[in-house]
Formats: structure tokens, C-alpha cells, sequence
């Protein structure tokens, strides 16, 4: 029986567990990558592991997210993470080389190793084919000391793409097309693995926005096979000797299939506040918009900025439109800088903004009150954008370049011949702003420069045998990681500051809740379906364990989120019966009991006030058990386990 890419890179990489779907199994981590946003948090646990040097093939540390600086934090933490780096082994790329994601596919991906990132979009490196995978902090601290990474041995599902995109049609509009068919849950437990003749249409950077956006269908990751195209790609950024080929056996089983005939699609939007609400451009009309951002790491190639400056040239921003555009890396930046394209975007009033995530993590460019906005990134979730009542759509670059024209959402297909728009044989290779590591005998005498904002990882509790406390907070469906600990200008900066950030913890959705969690004392947070879906920042584990949280029962959770609880020492648990859900309500006493039997046995009961008895599903590994009842995997990890 033949073999899917997904399994055979698993199999060159497992170092513990057994292949069976559904099982844990740990693997060899060749390559890291941080950014400054949850990179400060990761090398405080690398440090508090105490292993001297990376022990990957590459590790990278990226500063993209925080790069506004408002005040001192920001800067402190990107001079603390760039000491770290020095001292351990680990490359840095430094503020202005640009978005983690891009950046690490240009210049450091390798087709067939494992990746794992402190950041969920870290499956970008899939247009490579690669194994590339978000994760928590620890979970990345972990491997950079050379442990195993832990995930469920997934489900390989087969998106076979037929046919050629039309012009105008994009990667994006793919990729949205995935999440309409899938929903923002559809992916949980799997791997997509894109197979079939429309492959070969596809660029390396299309095919990373593809996998890069997989994220939001709460996928383990998405993976293109590395193929000619690859070769290319990898030759035009001067590595093509790290090439190899990289495919699924012909004869390959897959779990599930899926087939997109690229032909078919048009221009796509997601709508307020889900990825996966998407329409046609069409269906929604002419829609008046006051803000259009292009770039992320979904969106900010050189192809896709060539496709965006050729639409604005010659033309201006429509009246009470703001145009801001964040090319996704210098070399992208330099590039059209030199081509003139970037002249282009100047001329026609584009607010051009400095290599990084900018907007997309809410850092600047917060849309005006109520205001409409289209951005060509891979989030829209209530709040994000730093305005609450902000509408913001998820579309591709060509609907946004051209709808930032017209003043309305528009369809670019209307736009006729698609001129050819030719990438360069070579890329422009400048590494000037990746500063290497000090060599492991001048490591002693690289100082670690730590500002006052960044304070040590919380106190952690091993697991007890009873939990008797109240529900501090009772959530719906669909709980994103920006809902339990939003981001943006003013809290980003808090991220190596615990008891500071835990203040805004679930502010969007009750603003209570830190301080009445705080005063419990001890409580348990009560949620819906996929709660935790989003981002991997292990803050929204690390809050909740400051303010004493304890347990989290839910409908289901987000792989990655339900792995940052037992991180951090917090008992993730479902209903057996999703209905019981309704049975428990805010402020209600409940009761866990005979905890370290129950975790064994795989459930547990909760009792209620009102002397209900609640089964709850708790199916841990003996791995996760241990973690637990140590307090989470750093005490866990230190104690050399
Ligand atoms: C995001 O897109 O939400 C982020 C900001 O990149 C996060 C990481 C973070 O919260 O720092 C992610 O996707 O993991
Ligand atoms: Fe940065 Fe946005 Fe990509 Fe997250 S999704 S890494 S904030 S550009």
C-alpha cells in the first residue's frame, strides 16, 4: 500500500509512539522558528530548561509581530530575544527582514523536514514540502533542546486541484474555497495534502498561501508535494542544493479526498468575523469600503505585490479609501524598490508600511467606527483589527488592489487579459539583517539583555486530586485565541509580562472576567465547539493559569490550544454529551473528583450544586498524564523527563 508525502515525512521523523490515526507520536524536529510576540515567552522556558545550545538543524527568531514601539517593551523584548539567539545557537532575524513565514520560505525551508513554529501559521512552509506545524511556546523551547514534538497521528485528507485558475482568480480564492466547503472545524485531527495536475499551475508562494491560510480550518498543517516548480524557486533564491523531491506514492490511501477544478472559481471574500463565512465577490455586490490592507504572510509575495502595483498604476486611491500595503519581506521590499513597482504603489497613494504584520495583528491601521475594510489576510475574528465594530473581509490581493481603486468591492476578473507577470531567475539575496549565532565558545561571554516589563513564567500547580470551584465563565461556539487573549497595539506589548496581560484576558467578551477570576481564586471556564480555534499563542493558556483557572470543559477544542492547556498545567475536557452543555451555567459550584483515577480511565464526572452528574471526556496520553500531575511541561521537562 502506498504512502501520502504526510506519512512518509512522519515516518523518517517519529522517535516515539506507534503509527495508528488518532495516537500520540512524537517527533524529530529539524527546524524552529519564533517571532518576537510569543518568542520572548519561548526563550524564557528555553532558558528555564537550561540546555546551552540549539540542538535542531536550524532555529530562527523572527521580529515581525511587535514592531510598533510605543514605549520601551517592544524594543526590550527584541533586544532579549536577539541576545538569546546569540548565546544559544540560534539565527536572528532582525525588525525590517519581515514576516516570519515569508521570510523562512525564502530563505531557510527545506522540502521533507519537520518545522514546528510559536505561531499557527507556521504551515506556510507546506508550499515547500515541508512538514510544517504551529505550536505553543513550550512546545517549541522543547524541541529546540532537542526533544520529540507530540501531536495526534493525524488523518491525511487528498485536495486533488484540476484544472487552471482564470486570470484574476488567485491562490487565495483557493484556499477560501476550502474553508467554504470545510468550515473553520473541518480540518481538526488532519493533515490536507494537495495533490494532481493543478499543482503544477501553482507557484511556491501560492502554493504557501494555500497551506499558510489551511490554518484557519484548524488543520494540523497542509502540504504541496517539492516538485520542478520547487527547484526553481529554491534556485532563484540561490539554495537550490536543499532541493529534493518530495510526492505521495501513486498508489498512496488517503482518509478523505476532496477535488477543486480550479477553472471553476472566482473571486472570494470572507465576511464577518469567520474565515470560513465566505461568498462570491458577486454575491455581495458593490459594497461601499473605507480601508483596503495588503500583505501578511498569506499575502505579501513579490508575485502577488507585482499583481497589486500593476492594478494601481497610473490611478489613484478612491476618495475616503486608505490604501496600506506591507510587503512581506525586505528582499520583497528591495525588489520592487528596484523594479519600480513600489513607485507605482507610491504614486497612486498606498500608505507603504514597514515589512512585518502591521494591521493584521491590529499593531496601527485600526479601521475608523463601523468601517469596512478588505484585507488580504488570513483573520477577521471580532476585534482584531483594533476596532470592535469593524467589518473586516478576507480577500485576495488583485479584489483588493482594485476595489481600493474603485472605492467598492470589485471584481478584477472585469479587468480582462491578465498581463504576464514574469519573476526574476534570481531572486535578490541580501542575508545582511540575519544576524549569525556567536560561536558555542564565545557563547559564555554573550550577555543576556532583559528589560523590566519582561518578568518569569507563572507559577505552576501540580494537578490535584479534587477540584471544587465555581464557573467563572461561560462561552460559546468557536472561542478564538484573540477572544481569550486579544492582541493589538496596546496588549501585545505585555506579552513577557504575565500578571500584566492576564488584566485583558477574555476582555472582548466579558470584561469582568479577570478580575472575578482572580478573586475565585480557583475556577473553570465552560465553552462551546472548537474553542481555542486561532492563533497558538500560549498566552491564552498562560492567563487563565494566573488567574487560577483550573479546568476547561468544552464541546471541543483546537489542537493546538487543547495542547497549550496541559502545557500549562490546565485539564482540558469535553462533554461525552455535547447536550450537558446546557446544564451548567456562570457562577454554578461544581465538583471534580477522583482526578488521578479519572485521567487514567479516560472520564470523568462532574458534579454540580444542583446535584447533577456531568460525564466529561478526558482522553490523555500516559505523556499528557505525566505533564498534568507535574504541573505542566516545563516542570515536567526539567525534571528530566
Ligand atoms: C496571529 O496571527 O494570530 C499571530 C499573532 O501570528 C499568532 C501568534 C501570536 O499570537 O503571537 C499566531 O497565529 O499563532
Ligand atoms: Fe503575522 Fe498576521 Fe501572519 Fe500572524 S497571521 S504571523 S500576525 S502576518
Amino acid at each position: 500500500m502506498g504512502l501520502t508525502l504526510t506519512e512518509k515525512i512522519l515516518r523518517a521523523h517519529v522517535v516515539d509512539g506507534e503509527f495508528k490515526k488518532g495516537a500520540e507520536i512524537g517527533l524529530k524536529i529539524d527546524q524552529t522558528l519564533t517571532q518576537d510576540a510569543t518568542g520572548t515567552m519561548a526563550y524564557i522556558e528555553f532558558e528555564a530548561i537550561g540546555i546551552p545550545r540549539v540542538r535542531t538543524e536550524r532555529s530562527v527568531a523572527y521580529i515581525d509581530h511587535n514592531t510598533l514601539q510605543n514605549g520601551f517593551e517592544n524594543a526590550d523584548d527584541h533586544r532579549f530575544i536577539g541576545s538569546v539567539a546569540k548565546k544559544h545557537g540560534i539565527y536572528f532575524s532582525r525588525p525590517g527582514n519581515g514576516i516570519c513565514h515569508q521570510v523562512h520560505l525564502e530563505r531557510f525551508g527545506v522540502p521533507g523536514k519537520t518545522l514546528i513554529g510559536s505561531d499557527s501559521h507556521t504551515p506556510t512552509g507546506g508550499g515547500l514540502g515541508m512538514l510544517a506545524m504551529g505550536a505553543g511556546g513550550l512546545d517549541v523551547a522543547v524541541a529546540m533542546g532537542g526533544g520529540a514534538y507530540y501531536i495526534t497521528y493525524p488523518k491525511v485528507v487528498k485536495i486533488e486541484l484540476v484544472g487552471k485558475l482564470r486570470p484574476w482568480v488567485s491562490a487565495k480564492d483557493v484556499i477560501l474555497e476550502v474553508l467554504r466547503r470545510l468550515s473553520v472545524k473541518g480540518g481538526v485531527g488532519k493533515v490536507m495534502e494537495y495533490v494532481g495536475e493543478g499543482v503544477k499551475t501553482l507557484s511556491v508562494p501560492e502554493r504557501a498561501t494555500i497551506t499558510n491560510m489551511g490554518a484557519e480550518l484548524g488543520a494540523t498543517t497542509s502540504i504541496f508535494p517539492s516538485d520542478e516548480i520547487t527547484r526553481k524557486f529554491l534556485a532563484a533564491e540561490g539554495r537550490e542544493e536543499v532541493w529534493s523531491e518530495q510526492k505521495a506514492d501513486d498508489d498512496a490511501v488517503y482518509d478523505e479526498e476532496l477535488t477543486i477544478d480550479l477553472s471553476t472559481l472566482s473571486p472570494m471574500a470572507a465576511c464577518p468575523h469567520s474565515p470560513d463565512n465566505v461568498k462570491s465577490v458577486d454575491e455581495l455586490g458593490e459594497m461601499k469600503i473605507d480601508q483596503v490592507c495588503i500583505g501578511s504572510c498569506t499575502n505579501s509575495s513579490l508575485a502577488d505585490m507585482m499583481k497589486v502595483a500593476h492594478i494601481l498604476k497610473g490611478k489613484t486611491v478612491a476618495p475616503n479609501v486608505s490604501l496600506a500595503i506591507a510587503p512581506g519581506s525586505k528582499q520583497v521590499l528591495n525588489m520592487l524598490a528596484e523594479n519600480g513597482a513600489l513607485a507605482d504603489m507610491i504614486a497612486a497613494g498606498a500608505r507603504v508600511l514597514e515589512s512585518a504584520c502591521g494591521p493584521c495583528i491590529g499593531m496601527g491601521q485600526s479601521p475608523n467606527s463601523a468601517g469596512i475594510s478588505l484585507r488580504t489576510f488570513n483573520r477577521n475574528f471580532l476585534g482584531r483589527s483594533g476596532t470592535k465594530d469593524a467589518q473586516v473581509y478576507l480577500v485576495s490581493p488583485e479584489v483588493a488592489a482594485l476595489s481600493a481603486i474603485n472605492g467598492y468591492l470589485s471584481n478584477p476578473t472585469t479587468l480582462g487579459e491578465m498581463p504576464e507577470i514574469k519573476m526574476p531567475e534570481k531572486f535578490l539575496i541580501n542575508d545582511n539583517m540575519v544576524e549569525l549565532p556567536a560561536a558555542e565558545e564565545d557563547a559564555d561571554k554573550v550577555e543576556i539583555l532583559r528589560g523590566p516589563n519582561i518578568k518569569p513564567f507563572p507559577e505552576t500547580h501540580p494537578l490535584e486530586n479534587e477540584i471544587a470551584c465555581k464557573v467563572s465563565l461561560k462561552v460559546e461556539d468557536n472561542i478564538t485565541t484573540d477572544h481569550i487573549m486579544p492582541a493589538g497595539a496596546k496588549i501585545l506589548p505585555l506579552r513577557s509580562n504575565i500578571p500584566e496581560i492576564s488584566k485583558h484576558c477574555f476582555e472582548v467578551v466579558d470584561e469582568a472576567f479577570p478580575a472575578r477570576a482572580k478573586a475565585l481564586g480557583k475556577s473553570v471556564i465552560v465553552g462551546g465547539t472548537n474553542y481555542g480555534q486561532g492563533s497558538s499563542r500560549e498566552h491564552a493558556a498562560l492567563a487563565p493559569l494566573y488567574l487560577g483557572v483550573k479546568a476547561v470543559i468544552t464541546k471541543s477544542f483546537a489542537r493546538i490550544h487543547a495542547a497549550n492547556l496541559i502545557n500549562a498545567g490546565i485539564l482540558p475536557l469535553t462533554f461525552a454529551d455535547p447536550a450537558d452543555y446546557d446544564k451548567i451555567a456562570e457562577g454554578d459550584d461544581v465538583t471534580l473528583s477522583d482526578i488521578f483515577e479519572a485521567v487514567e480511565r479516560g472520564s470523568m464526572t462532574l458534579s454540580t450544586a444542583k446535584g447533577e452528574k456531568i460525564e466529561l471526556v478526558c482522553a490523555y496520553s500516559p505523556r499528557q498524564i505525566a505533564i498534568l500531575k507535574a504541573g505542566g511541561l516545563l516542570p515536567y521537562t526539567k525534571s528530566g523527563k
